[in-house]
């Protein structure tokens, strides 16, 4: 085969939620895993769409994910609601808990998620899209893996600890980035070691701590924070918020659980929800309005927005179907056979 094969969404979402359910997982586990990574492969983020199934099928293989955790949502009326994943998938137990966060935030202006004992494999601008939609605007983060040396040294401590934010807007697709901290999510490294490929310079260094472009160098030896120092203390404000903070794994400890960066993490995730129209109630301003101002004449400027290339991307899948190469979907295929 050497066409591309163009599916549905729903169709795509259905056939992952189907090799999900007969891998043993949890229906509405399924479903909510099957949404994310069909999500990500409509908006274009190959990284974590449909190429993510297999480090999932891999995790389940080795018994390092639950496949049939219920999430408990701990919710005592505070400003910090609980969900215990269960050692399960984040997904769920975000959808789960997500009610009581855009409730608790739309009561006091500002509450937080954490998530506990979660497998987080996914794209965060999933979440913050989310309760962008709730009109909330919200800060996402987790650790992962320590496969990222601390800017000026060579030994990995940190995770690609991904980072989002959203800001909702009125009658537009809200304000969306979102990003690893390092300079690339190690998927994007993996897909250019299937592809043979070599990966820019900057972005890791090989065991030796000598500056590489071979992916397989890169994913054996460390790989770099994004914008030196500074990426590098963002990153590590990620472990401490969401790993030392939460009382679970930091990146290291992840690694130390599995043993291995062939198998998908296990740690924590934070996610703080923030109501705009509660933070400018006494300003008499009308904080979305504000918002627009700015992000209209970032835009005027023929500036990109973050996620705009993701929305471009969505409007066209969602108009002509989503395209997958012949070996995507040749796994697909082989996978839906397991
Ligand atoms: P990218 O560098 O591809 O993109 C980062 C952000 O910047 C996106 O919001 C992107 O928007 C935006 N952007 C990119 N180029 C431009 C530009 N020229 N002008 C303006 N904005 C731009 O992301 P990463 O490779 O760092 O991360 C990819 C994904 O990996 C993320 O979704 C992240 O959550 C996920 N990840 C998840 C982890 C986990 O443990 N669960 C760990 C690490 C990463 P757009 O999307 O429209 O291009
Ligand atoms: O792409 O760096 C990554 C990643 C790690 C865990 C999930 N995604």
């Amino acid at each position: 085969m050497t066409e591309t094969v163009t599916l549905t969404f729903d169709d795509l979402k259905g056939r992952i939620q189907r090799i999900f359910e007969m891998a043993g997982v949890r229906r509405e586990t399924a479903a909510a895993v099957a949404r994310v990574i069909a999500s990500g492969e409509r908006d274009a983020c190959k990284s974590h769409g449909v190429y993510r199934i297999e480090g999932c099928l891999r995790v389940l293989a080795a018994g390092k994910v639950v496949p049939d955790a219920v999430p408990q949502v701990h919710d005592a009326g505070a400003s910090v609601i609980e969900v215990d994943a269960g050692g399960g998938f984040a997904n769920v137990a975000f959808e789960d808990a997500c009610d009581a966060l855009v409730a608790r935030t739309r009561e006091t202006g500002l509450a937080a998620l954490v998530i506990r004992d979660c497998l987080h494999f996914s794209a965060l601008w999933y979440e913050v899209e989310i309760l962008a939609g709730h009109g909330l605007a919200s800060l996402s983060m987790c650790p992962s893996y320590a496969t990222v040396a601390p800017s000026g040294g060579q030994t990995p401590l940190l995770g690609t600890n991904p980072f989002a934010f959203g800001w909702p807007r009125a009658g537009a697709f809200p304000y969306v980035f979102d990003f690893a901290t390092s300079v690339a999510a190690r998927g994007e490294i993996e897909l250019h070691r299937r592809a043979g490929t070599p990966i820019p310079e900057g972005w890791a260094v090989d065991k030796q701590g000598q500056p590489t472009t071979d992916p397989q160098a890169a994913l054996d030896g460390a790989m770099l924070p994004f914008g030196g120092h500074k990426g590098s203390a963002i990153s590590t404000m990620i472990e401490l918020l969401s790993g030392a903070m939460l009382g679970e794994f930091m990146s290291q400890e992840a690694l130390d659980f599995t043993g291995t960066t062939a198998l998908l993490p296990r740690h924590g995730a934070l996610i703080l929800a923030m109501d705009p129209s509660v933070f400018a109630r006494r300003s008499g301003r009308d904080p979305i309005a504000e918002g627009e101002r700015l992000i209209e004449a970032i835009a005027d400027q023929s500036a990109r927005l973050p996620s705009q290339r993701r929305f471009a991307a969505r409007a066209k899948a969602m108009a002509d179907g989503i395209a997958l190469t012949p070996d995507e979907f040749a796994r697909l295929e082989r996978f839906e056979a397991l």
